[in-house]
């Protein structure tokens, strides 16, 4: 299905008075609101393939109805999307889940909803039909070089896969790692990781990044051979320009400052992008904002303060991306919260007042560099990310909309109760 843009415009007129009170109200305050409008409306957020349909955990799954089943319903999902809050205009996919056996097709399908391909990712954390070699004892770390070389492989497959479709950078993320001391030498798996990653980096184009991904635990519990930033950075650094951090913000230990270790990323020049979720334990792969929202605007606002130091473009430098997985909400429901969340946080890091906070931290006014830093996150910034959305030809209530216009329903009479997407 395809959602008309008279539809669209005919809900926004309904929410127009209110809408116009609650922005007119908030941009008396900003002081240059065009400029702020015109970042928010730039800002896009890529949406993996893997999280259109219901994700579940190891004690079960209960799968949603009308989830896509094909490469092909993914995108018209994340069209949907698009269409409903004109951020979602990238899709990201993850092989072998998702191939794309006609890439030319393919390719103009995602561009007849304005969409175009993120970062591919690999797969080497699970062993697929008729594969030669199992990744039980890990992939591109494996002590075996034959494993090692067909997960390289895998790999240069993957960068092919991206280059038919127009994507710029291979995100890699390894499950490799111990359960147990003493299961593995811990130099040796990383110097494993290393020369292979060194072979990929060798079939990556000119304009293409590496992504190397880092989890600190899970699936393996005793140690991960890309634990944290630093073992990602050290990698990165010896791979080359091309490589970079991935930071996932449920990979971390319990309490880590995550903006801390953005802010060093972004200064070193080997921040690559995000994947956005949200956690209160692990990686609980949970909507964006949804527990942690100061910890989104603190990010956001190290991710502005470097960007603008650096002379990076906000909307095109780094790689932005959902990575969550939906076990009680509609994946699609739960994405277009999780694009707002972002967006507020963003906008929210935009009206800090940059010079006042640089003035406060020489003086070491503590009180004043909490009151700039509170004062932005507890404005309610919505009325501006709506009205971004609304001159972009969005909605102004995405949710609203999606669940007044029956979204859900219609694909459960197009696709069938029973069709369920491949992925986590
Ligand atoms: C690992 C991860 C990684 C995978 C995705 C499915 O936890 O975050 O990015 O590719 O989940
Ligand atoms: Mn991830
Ligand atoms: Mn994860």
């Amino acid at each position: 299905m395809r959602i008309e843009q008279q539809v669209i415009d005919q809900h926004n007129q309904k929410l127009d008075a209110k809408h116009r009170r609650a922005f007119n109200y908030i941009s008396e305050d900003v002081s240059d609101v065009e400029a702020l409008l015109e970042k928010v409306q730039k800002f896009q957020i890529a949406i993996p393939s893997w999280a259109l349909g219901t994700g579940g955990t190891r004690f079960g799954r209960f799968t949603g109805k009308g989830e896509p089943s094909s490469l092909e319903q993914k995108i018209e999902d994340v069209g949907l999307l698009h269409a409903l809050n004109k951020s979602s205009g990238a899709i990201s996919l993850h092989i072998p889940w998702d191939i794309p056996k006609d890439a030319d097709n393919i390719k103009d399908l995602a561009a007849s909803y304005d969409l175009v391909f993120d970062a591919v990712n690999s797969n080497t954390f699970q062993d697929q039909p008729g594969q030669e070699y199992s990744y039980k004892f890990g992939s591109l770390q494996h002590v075996d070089p034959n494993v090692r070389k067909q997960a390289v492989d895998h790999n240069i497959e993957v960068i092919k896969h991206g280059i038919a479709l127009g994507s710029k950078a291979l995100t890699v993320w390894l499950a490799d790692g111990s359960s147990f001391p003493g299961q593995l030498n811990f130099r040796e798996a990383f110097q494993n990781t290393l020369e292979s990653l060194r072979e990929i980096y060798k079939h990556l184009p000119e304009d293409w990044k590496m992504f190397v991904e880092y989890k600190a635990f899970e699936p393996n519990f005793y140690s991960t051979t890309i634990a944290d930033w630093g073992q990602s950075l050290l990698l990165a650094n010896k791979l080359g320009d091309k490589a970079y951090t991935l930071v996932d913000l449920g990979h971390h230990l319990p309490n880590a400052n995550i903006e801390q270790i953005v802010s060093l990323l972004l200064m070193e020049g080997k921040l690559a992008g995000f994947h956005f979720n949200d956690s209160k334990y692990a990686d609980d792969d949970l909507t964006a904002g949804s527990i942690k929202p100061y910890q989104l605007f603190l990010i956001f606002n190290e991710l502005v303060d470097g960007m603008d130091a650096a002379g990076i473009d906000h909307a095109t430098g780094l790689g932005w991306m959902i990575d969550a997985s939906h076990n009680l909400k509609d994946p699609l429901v739960d994405l277009l919260q999780s694009v707002e969340a972002i967006k507020i946080a963003y906008t929210q890091a935009l009206m800090v007042d940059r010079n006042a906070l640089k003035a406060a931290q020489q003086a070491n006014d503590v009180v004043k560099a909490q009151e700039i830093l509170q004062g932005v996150f507890r404005t309610d910034v919505r009325s501006i990310v709506a009205e971004a959305r609304l001159r972009s030809g969005g909605a102004l209530n995405p949710v609203g909309l999606f669940e007044d216009i029956s979204v859900r329903t219609k694909l459960i009479e197009e696709r069938g109760s029973n069709s369920v997407a491949t992925g986590l």
